[in-house]
């Protein structure tokens, strides 16, 4: 799954792609390197990031999924029912939801959806994260999301650095095989994120795409279905290594 934001903000993207041609070039461009999917968001849910208005996240990512739909699965990373209804008929097939609360949307107009786990919201999830066992929550907040959405093609997300600490973060990756038993297909997204950052001598986001292969390579190695990535083109080429 290639990452396209359509923002201002998004913490490595942003602003590289808030032209909607210019948006959809990169999206085709991951498209010949290998994503299965491209993941279109108008709305960055960075910590501390604002919430946009659905007006303004329509207009950002309409045009985009309009021109990738015939070419690519299209996902619409939202937390917003309209805009989610909107990317649909527009011809987004894959609602991928940080707020796990859009089931009913999916469920209505036959799309997947991607059920991720997050505590909290984006504005304040980073300031103090607690859990007493991150990975049984995060599987037991997943399974009743999943189980209880009526939905035909269910994915299920750790949510890696939403509302998590570096420690959170390494300890459902260490554990994603048990995510993975539930039977339902894992989504991971550990892309240029800020722990991997800390882990590799404080990498600015641009600088971490050895770390994000790595991740990705070791998620897909633990089972996980799909990686949530902005470098395509060496995931694809450490996935297909992964195969052989
Ligand atoms: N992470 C981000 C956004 N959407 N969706 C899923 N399913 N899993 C994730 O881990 C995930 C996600 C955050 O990354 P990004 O889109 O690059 O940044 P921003 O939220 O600043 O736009």
């Amino acid at each position: 799954m290639g990452v396209l934001n359509v923002t201002p903000d998004s913490f490595s993207d942003g602003g590289r792609w808030l032209d909607a041609g210019a948006a959809v070039d990169h999206g085709l461009k991951m498209v010949e390197e290998g994503a299965d999917v491209i993941d279109v968001g108008g709305e960055s849910t960075r910590p501390g990031a604002d919430p946009v208005p659905a007006g303004e996240e329509l207009r950002r990512i309409l045009p985009v999924v309009e021109a990738l739909a015939p070419h690519v699965r299209v996902s619409i990373d939202t937390r917003k029912a309209e805009v989610a209804e909107a990317a649909i008929a527009a011809g987004a097939t894959l609602v991928n939801d940080v707020s796990a609360s859009l089931a009913a949307v999916a469920r209505e107009a036959g799309a997947g959806w991607v059920a991720m786990h997050m505590q909290g919201d984006p504005r304040t999830m980073q300031h103090a994260p607690t859990y007493d066992d991150v990975v049984g929550e995060v599987r037991a907040f997943l399974v009743e999301r999943a189980e209880s959405a009526g939905v035909e093609e269910v994915w299920i997300d750790p949510g890696i650095g939403f509302g998590k600490t570096m420690e959170h973060n390494l300890t459902l990756l260490a554990h994603l095989d048990q995510l993975v038993a539930t039977g339902y297909p894992v989504v991971v997204g550990t892309s240029r994120k800020s722990f991997l950052g800390r882990l590799t001598g404080d990498a600015p986001a641009d600088d971490r795409t050895e770390a994000s292969v790595a991740t990705a390579a070791w998620a897909l190695a633990q089972g996980a279905a799909m990686v949530r990535v902005h470098d395509v083109a060496p995931t694809v080429a450490s996935a297909r290594l992964l195969r052989s």
